[in-house]
């Protein structure tokens, strides 16, 4: 059932797909699993516009149709929640970059197992996250970004943070364009591939 989700995002069957998700979620399978045929198939559509094979209204609707499968998993996710807090996390889409799918995923899966998480959306430029971590006394910022153009708001973020005397503040980074090499780039603590990663780097922070 899985290649059949990935088809039907792929050729934007948008009906097809949300009902694959909910068959394929009642027959037991694990959340995450579907979340991950989306990222393949969003990476099997991100190759496609690269290549010039599809454009942006096909990118939007393919982001739609990943925003309500995300909700279609969600609350099955929650149901194995966590209820004991943790520690708090700060997290956003750095500036120039609105992509959030990835980001909303990531903050949820802190939120389902045990972080107060104070998301600040998209396009969030380094001052708000100074200011957020102030406000919020976070010991973990999480910084998503998809393009290219996010690796130098990273790297300013990083460096607004130690200059406003927060070096202490774990940094993590990931999205799409995101790896090792770009978390050398902007000096951040760590790079995580998925949602899970995320969660592991906060948990080890927080010595939980
Ligand atoms: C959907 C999409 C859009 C949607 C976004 C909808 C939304 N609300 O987010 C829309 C249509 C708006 C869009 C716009 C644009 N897009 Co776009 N988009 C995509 C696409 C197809 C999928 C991205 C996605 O959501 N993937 C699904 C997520 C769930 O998958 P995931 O990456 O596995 O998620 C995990 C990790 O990323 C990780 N993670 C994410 N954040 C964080 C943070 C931390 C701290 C950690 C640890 C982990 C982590 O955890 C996630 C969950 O497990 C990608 C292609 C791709 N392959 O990435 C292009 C892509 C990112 N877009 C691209 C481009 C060029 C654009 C535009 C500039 C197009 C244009 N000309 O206008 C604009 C950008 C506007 C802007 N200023 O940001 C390019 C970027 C190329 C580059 N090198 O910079 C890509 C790569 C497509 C391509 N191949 O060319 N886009």
């Amino acid at each position: 059932m899985t290649q059949e989700l990935i088809q039907a995002i792929i050729e934007m069957r948008e009906e097809d797909a949300l009902r694959l998700s909910r068959e394929m979620l009642d027959a037991g399978a694990n959340p995450l699993d579907v979340l991950e045929a989306c990222r393949q198939s969003m990476q099997m559509i991100g190759k496609r516009f690269e290549e010039g094979d599809c454009f942006i209204p096909e990118l939007i609707m393919a982001g739609e149709m990943l925003s309500q499968i995300s909700d279609i998993v969600k609350p099955r996710l929650q149901e194995t929640a966590e209820t004991k807090k943790i520690g708090k996390v700060v997290i956003g889409t750095v500036e120039g970059d609105i992509h959030d799918i990835a980001k909303d995923i990531v903050a949820f899966m802190l939120e389902i197992n045990g972080f107060d998480v104070t998301d600040l959306g998209v396009d969030v430029p380094p001052a708000k996250f100074v200011e957020a971590v102030k406000t919020t006394g976070a010991k973990v910022v999480g910084l998503s970004g998809f393009l290219t153009l996010a690796y130098d708001p990273m790297k300013a973020t990083v460096e607004a943070l130690k200059a406003a005397g927060l070096s202490d503040v774990k940094v993590m980074i990931g999205g799409g364009q995101i790896d090792a090499q770009i978390r050398d780039y902007t000096c951040a603590d760590a790079y995580g591939k998925d949602a899970v990663a995320a969660v592991n780097y906060a948990k080890q922070w927080y010595g939980a």
